[in-house]
């Protein structure tokens, strides 16, 4: 029998690319998208593929409207993606933060337990909540305590410890997948990636002359979303509901990321990039390197992608869709 998918955020970067990785192995997918004062900025990410599926307006914030779509999907498996997901955006919107990546997870996982039980659950849970707490080898694995730095960690924290809390109290197939920064050609143009990329870009084709950046010193662990997608599928169908980190076990430096990419277009970083206290945080997590060794392991994970590949793709889209002066 076909199996239907309900996708919280489907408009984003991962609810884009997961819906394509649902519909390719023959799912019927189900999306919940935020209504926008300009209609074409609610799906501008999944347009080539709507007609393949079934959006629904609703909100995590708006408890009867989950309920709505949750009854009438009646879905087989849940993927929570919905969230305020910019960190730096985050200590400025705490309040809307703590409420969509907290209190919403609580609403999404209340309605999976009151409406489908039988479902699957996944829970898109963050790196972010380790903080700056860092294993004595130099990695964060499943063991490595969480101390979060931001209003998003904390949030985020308090949304992965209730997933836990709802799979042991009610028995639910409930599970978190801690994923590692993951990008691609679709990743919002003010995460430190792509807008690294587009301004190269636009720089290369003589259409800015500087690239204002806030930390450079610090350090990610940068996969690509393509990949990390269908570890989410994996993490939801094993056999037992658990915990897994999706990483690639890699770590660069903002200021490597700027190399590698000015690099890529013949061009020295030095001479553009300057730094802006407006882009700096008042708390910044200063080091990431995950340990996925557990999803490859169990799931047989591998990521596809490399940090380099990642980047030509990225530089490719930008190279495409800047115009030349
Ligand atoms: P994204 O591109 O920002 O997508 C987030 C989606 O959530 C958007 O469709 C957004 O809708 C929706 N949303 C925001 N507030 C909502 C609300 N109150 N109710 C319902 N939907 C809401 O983020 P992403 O990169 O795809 O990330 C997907 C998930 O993985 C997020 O939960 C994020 O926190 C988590 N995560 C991401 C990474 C990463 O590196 N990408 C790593 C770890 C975890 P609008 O477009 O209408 O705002
Ligand atoms: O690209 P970023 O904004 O990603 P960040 O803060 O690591 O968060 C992302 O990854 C998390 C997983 O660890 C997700 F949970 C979260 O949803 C999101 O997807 O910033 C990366 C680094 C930071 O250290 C930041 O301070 O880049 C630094 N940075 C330096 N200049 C900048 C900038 N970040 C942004 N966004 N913009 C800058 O101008």
């Amino acid at each position: 029998m076909t199996k239907k998918a309900l996708i919280t955020g489907i408009g984003g970067q991962d609810g884009s690319y997961l819906s394509e990785h649902l519909l390719n192995m023959g799912y019927e997918v189900h999306g919940m998208i935020r209504r926008h004062s300009v209609a074409q900025n609610q799906d501008s990410r999944i347009t080539h593929i709507t007609k393949n599926m079934k959006t629904y307006y609703g909100d995590l914030l708006d408890y009867p409207s989950l309920v709505r779509i949750v009854s009438e999907v009646k879905p087989d498996e849940i993927y929570n993606l919905g969230a305020m997901s910019h960190v730096r955006v985050s200590f400025d919107m705490p309040s809307f933060t703590i409420k969509t990546n907290a209190l919403g997870v609580l609403h999404m996982l209340e309605v999976y337990r009151t409406v489908c039980p039988e479902a699957k659950f996944y829970q898109a849970s963050s790196s972010e909540m380790f903080g700056n707490s860092v294993d004595p080898d130099g990695v964060q694995r499943l063991t490595t305590s969480m101390n979060p730095v931001s209003p998003y960690g904390c949030a985020k924290v308090m949304g992965y410890n209730l997933v836990r809390h709802y799979r042991n109290a009610y028995k639910l197939h409930a599970c978190n997948g801690i994923l590692f920064n993951h990008e691609s050609p679709r990743r919002g143009i003010n995460f430190v990636t792509n807008k690294v990329v587009k301004t190269a870009v636009e720089i290369k084709k003589g259409l800015k002359d500087k690239l204002e950046l806030g930390n450079m010193d610090s350090f990610r662990d940068w996969g690509h979303s393509k990949d990390y997608v269908r570890a989410m599928h994996l993490i939801l169908n094993h056999d037992v509901p658990d915990e897994f980190i999706v990483a690639t076990g890699e770590t660069h430096s903002v200021r490597d990321l700027c190399e590698t990419v000015f690099t890529k277009l013949d061009l020295d970083y030095r001479d553009y990039v300057v730094q802006n206290p407006k882009y700096m945080r008042p708390e910044e997590l200063k080091y990431l390197k995950g340990d996925p060794s557990k999803a490859k392991e169990i799931l047989g994970w591998e990521p596809e992608y490399t940090f380099s590949s990642m980047m030509d793709e990225m530089i490719d889209r930008w190279m495409r869709e800047v115009p030349s002066v």
